[in-house]
């Protein structure tokens, strides 16, 4: 008997198949996608599997926190050096300030743990150019600050302790580099930005050899024309990365090809190991992903990176949250969630309760999150659904519980649901409602919930009892 397992692998493969077929390479190219589906190495099995991750922005944009002069800026913090009322002279001078005396990595890394973090993605060096790490490129780095000390070493240290991978955030746009350009206009130009590429590809370097048990760089600010328009660059940096350290994890932010295509080539094949296009929005539907690997950042007030001293706008609930998270499982993507911590090194109490009643749901339901993906079951009104990779256990997250307290749950034929409990109740058997030919109804408790409730089924390969229904004659 074929087992449902793999039934979902098949329906997988051929998912991936569609997509691939769909596209057809007419454009040759050198430096275009290098791989056709996803990788499917340990290295990216594991990234696939960890499902949630922290992201953290942190430079010395915190100080001024998104305000100056006391205006307050209304663009994302970490981006107040180029808001005009703040002069770059300023901007400039702010890390001779830089001393987070409370930075405890210790402190950070088991606050990620204690919120389910698997992973988690560092800004080494944002738009600014300031360096978390002591680069023997750059004088613009933390120790030039009254703090001195490497920021980087520590806390990649303190999360791998904690069991949680570390990656790194890295700005290709460097607006403290006198070579960076965004585009090339004069030979002069050109040479400079020559000259920039080398320091690029130095600091990189330097930072896998400092920090070796990194599991990949996250690329960040690769949309300018003089980036776009030398594929052939990014292209064979990616690869001397990935030679370097092999098993790298980069994502589609960092290549073009050589037409200037970016995350997808000119014959729409993705570039890089995962779609890294989704910032602030999550695809909706499977088809939305084309079978690809991805990832979800998302910030939790409306578009702020960085410490912002005056959050404004919608500001996420632990709940949301948690939902977009269990969404982006349900879609075979990872959710990555981003904090800014303050100058002197700790996290705003918003954040730390956030990160609190994360954990407290995930601590219990977590196991509808990691090394899960897309149960290949229609979109239910409840909630999501999400499978255990490759095994016959399906996860019901409910965020809305109908009012007649029972949760719909269509499957395919000849599948029926062998048992059934909540997470949070493990001894109590649910009792399934055969109510048609190919649905049940799952009654559970009539309560106010405060959070989403996590229904545990494990799927047979079986005939359903027939029941009683008879066909309607139209
Ligand atoms: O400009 C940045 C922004 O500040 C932030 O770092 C985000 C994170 O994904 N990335 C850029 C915009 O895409």
């Amino acid at each position: 008997m074929m087992n449902l397992f793999k039934v979902c692998s098949a329906a997988a493969l051929l998912l991936a198949q569609v997509a691939t077929a769909q596209v057809k390479d007419t454009i040759p190219l050198q430096h275009g996608a290098h791989r056709i589906g996803n990788r499917t190495d340990a290295d990216m099995q594991r990234w696939r599997d960890l499902r949630f991750g922290q992201f953290i922005h942190w430079g010395v944009y915190a100080i001024p926190g998104g305000m100056w002069d006391g205006k307050v800026y209304n663009g994302a913090a970490e981006w107040i050096r180029s808001w005009k009322e703040m002069p770059h002279e300023a901007y400039d001078q702010l890390y001779k300030q830089f001393n987070p005396v409370k930075y405890n990595p210790a402190d950070w890394a088991q606050q990620a743990k204690n919120m389910g973090a698997k992973y988690m993605i560092i800004t080494t060096k944002h738009h600014d150019g300031f360096c978390l790490w002591p680069s023997k490129y750059a004088k613009y780095t933390i120790a030039n600050t009254p703090y001195k000390k490497d920021i980087l070493g520590p806390m990649v240290e303190a999360y791998n302790k904690a069991g949680i991978d570390a990656y790194l955030y890295f700005s290709i746009i460097d607006w403290n580099h006198p070579d960076w350009r965004t585009s090339i206009k004069s030979p002069a130009d050109s040479m400079a930005m020559a000259r920039f590429k080398v320091f690029v590809k130095n600091q990189l370097k330097e930072l896998l050899d400092r920090y070796p048990t990194v599991k990949g760089f996250w690329f960040d600010g690769t949309w300018d024309e003089s980036w776009k328009n030398d594929g052939a660059f990014s292209d064979e940096l990616e690869q001397y990365l990935q030679q370097l350290h092999p098993g790298l994890i980069i994502g589609s932010r960092l290549r073009a090809d050589e037409k200037g295509a970016r995350h997808f080539d000119s014959n729409s094949r993705l570039m890089g190991d995962y779609e890294q296009g989704w910032e602030r929005k999550l695809p909706n539907t499977i088809a939305d992903v084309h079978g690809n690997d991805w990832e979800g950042v998302m910030t939790v007030p409306e578009n702020q990176w960085g410490y912002h001293q005056q959050w404004f706008g919608h500001v996420k609930s632990a709940n949301e949250l948690i939902e977009m998270l269990v969404k982006s499982a349900s879609l075979n993507g990872n959710f990555v969630l981003n904090f800014g911590p303050k100058p002197d090194g700790t996290f705003r109490t918003e954040e730390q309760e956030l990160m609190r009643n994360i954990g407290r749901w995930m601590q219990v339901n977590g196991s509808a999150v990691y090394g899960t993906g897309y149960a290949g079951l229609e979109k239910p009104d409840w909630g999501y659904y999400t499978r255990k990779t490759g095994t016959d256990t399906v996860y019901m997250v409910v965020c809305n519980v109908p009012v007649n307290g029972n949760l719909r749950v269509k499957l395919p034929a000849k599948q029926s649901i062998a048992k059934a409990w909540a997470l949070e109740q493990p001894g109590v058997a649910l009792q399934p409602e055969l109510v048609s030919r190919d649905e049940y109804f799952i009654p559970v408790e009539q309560k106010v919930y405060t959070s989403p409730l996590v229904i545990v089924m494990k799927l047979e390969q079986q005939q359903r009892g027939q029941g009683n229904f008879e066909k309607a004659k139209t």
